[in-house]
C-alpha cells in the first residue's frame, strides 16, 4: 500500500519508522510518503492560514497550496505506481468527520493507495474537498468525540490501525480477527482480560480453565469475559449484537 500525507509537521510523522509499521515500511508492503504543505506557498512566510469570511475565530487553511498540494501528490504517485490514471482515496481528518471504526480500517487497508490531509487551525477551505471529490474518493473521518488541535496525531492513529491489518504485517494473522470490534464474532465486543507466566504472581492466580488446555473451555470463558467486559465499559455496543450472534449460553453471561 502506499501512503501519502500532506502536513504542515512532517516531524509529527517519526513514529512511522518504529515498531510495527518500520518494520512493514522496511519489508516494502507499506510505502509512506511525507509532504511539506508550505513547499507549495510562494511568500516569504510560507502562509498556509487566513482569516476566516464571515468572521468568527480562528484561522482557516488557504486552498491555494492545498490544491497545488494535491495535484502534486497525485500526479507523482501515479507515476511512481506506473498508472498514469490512478487516484488516491482522499482522507480528511476532522472532528466532524463521519466515525472512523475497525470497519473502516478494513476497508481502507483494502485500497492500494490513501492520502492523508492533515488540516490544522479551524480546518481547510471547504472548496479543495470539493473539488477533490470531482477526481477521486474522498472520505471525512473523525477518530472519536474530542478535538485536536490538528489531523496529524488523528492520521497517525488511522496509519497504524490500517497497516496491521495489511497482510503479512502481524505475525499472527488470527490476531486481528480476535481484536475487539474485529468484524465476525468480535463486532461490537471488546477483548477481555489476558495473562501470561507466571501463573501465580503476588498471591493472584492465573483463571485456572486458562492452564486446562481445554480449548472449548478455554474459548467459551473468554467470550463470557468479553461480554462481560462489555456490559461494564460499553453497555450500548451489547445492543448492537445481532441476536443471531447470540447463543443461549450468552444470554446468561
Ligand atoms: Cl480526525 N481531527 C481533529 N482535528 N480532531 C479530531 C479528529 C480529527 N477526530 C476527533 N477529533
Amino acid at each position: 500500500m502506499r501512503i501519502d500525507i500532506i502536513t504542515i509537521f512532517p516531524d509529527y510523522f517519526a513514529p512511522l519508522e518504529l515498531s510495527l509499521i518500520g518494520k512493514a515500511r522496511a519489508a516494502g508492503i507499506l510505502d509512506v510518503h511525507l509532504h511539506d504543505l508550505r513547499s507549495w506557498t510562494y511568500d516569504r512566510h510560507n502562509t498556509v492560514d487566513d482569516t476566516p469570511y464571515g468572521g468568527g475565530p480562528g484561522m482557516v487553511m488557504k486552498p491555494e497550496p492545498w490544491g497545488e498540494a494535491l495535484d502534486a501528490v497525485v500526479a507523482a504517485g501515479a507515476a511512481a505506481l506506473g498508472r498514469p490514471d490512478a487516484v488516491p482515496t482522499l482522507v480528511l481528518p476532522a472532528p466532524s468527520g463521519v466515525p472512523f471504526t475497525q470497519a473502516r480500517a478494513g476497508d481502507l487497508a483494502a485500497e492500494p493507495w490513501l492520502l492523508f490531509a492533515c488540516g490544522r487551525y479551524e480546518g481547510i477551505d471547504s472548496r479543495v474537498a470539493e473539488e477533490a471529490a470531482e477526481r477521486m474518493p474522498v472520505m471525512e473521518l473523525s477518530i472519536g468525540d474530542y478535538v485536536l488541535a490538528g489531523g496529524e496525531s488523528a492520521t497517525l492513529v488511522m496509519v497504524e490501525t490500517v497497516s496491521r491489518l495489511l497482510p503479512g504485517v502481524l505475525g499472527n494473522t488470527d490476531s486481528v480477527t480476535q481484536d475487539s470490534f474485529a468484524p465476525g464474532e468480535m463486532e461490537n465486543l471488546l477483548e477481555g482480560p489476558v495473562y501470561t507466566k507466571p501463573s501465580v504472581w503476588r498471591g493472584r492466580e492465573v483463571p485456572p480453565v486458562l492452564l486446562s488446555g481445554n480449548h472449548g473451555a478455554v474459548d467459551r470463558w473468554r467470550r463470557d469475559q468479553a461480554l462481560r467486559k462489555t456490559a461494564r465499559n460499553r453497555p450500548e455496543l451489547l445492543e448492537r449484537i445481532p441476536a443471531d450472534r447470540l447463543d443461549r449460553h450468552d444470554q446468561e453471561v
